[in-house]
């Protein structure tokens, strides 16, 4: 049951133009800046938070992707005892002493961030990890925080919360479902 739009299209391009600003200012530019979006909805929030921030500072960075499965994942009654486990990483530049920005959709228990620092870490040495989320749920089983947050959304185990972005969905929003 659908319950609220929480982030309409013009919420979301705000949310990402401020987060764009606040990584330029974090790392005082845009020197060694990696962004890696976590498949699926995380990758065209890397390119949209990538293209924006090429544009302010008027220089060009590296991005990559990685693919995370959910083993532990509700919607295909998987087991809750299973991990995230890393099924393909897409980053072509060297990684090592570049500072790493995760980008990701939802931030929920930070199972799916774990995975992805040590695939980062199975593929160089960063000298940095920072996490770019659109949403954060709540509801952490993991010491893991968001540097950079669209919206903190706090929810209850039983709703979900669903992101429609242009590039893989009709359209640009984010909504609270109740099961
Ligand atoms: P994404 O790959 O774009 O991130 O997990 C598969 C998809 O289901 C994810 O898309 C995610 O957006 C969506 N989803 C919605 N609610 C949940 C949830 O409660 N848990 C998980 N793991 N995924 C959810
Ligand atoms: P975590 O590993 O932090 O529990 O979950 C993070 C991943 O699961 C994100 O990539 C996200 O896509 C997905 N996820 C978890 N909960 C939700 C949710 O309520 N809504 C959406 N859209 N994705 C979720
Ligand atoms: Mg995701």
């Amino acid at each position: 049951e659908r319950k609220a739009t929480v982030l309409d299209d013009a919420a979301i391009r705000r949310a990402l133009t401020r987060i764009s600003h606040e990584i330029i200012e974090k790392n005082k530019g845009v020197e060694d800046l990696v962004l890696v979006g976590i498949k699926t909805r995380g990758v065209p929030i890397a390119d949209r938070l990538k293209d924006k921030i090429e544009s302010i500072e008027g220089q060009e960075i590296s991005g990559g992707e990685l693919d995370i499965t959910l083993y532990r994942d509700d919607l295909k009654n998987k087991s809750y005892d299973e991990e995230p486990d890393v099924k393909e990483t897409n980053i072509s530049v060297d990684i090592t002493h570049k500072k790493v920005i995760l980008v990701d959709d939802v931030l929920y228990t930070g199972r799916t961030v774990r995975a992805a620092m040590d695939a980062l870490m199975d593929l160089g040495r960063p000298s940095q990890i920072q996490l770019a989320v659109l949403v954060d749920r709540g509801h952490r089983e993991l010491p893991i925080t968001a540097d950079y947050v669209g919206k903190n959304i706090p929810t209850s185990q039983n709703e979900v919360v669903t992101v429609g972005l242009s590039e893989t969905d009709k359209l640009d929003e984010v909504v609270i479902f109740e099961n």
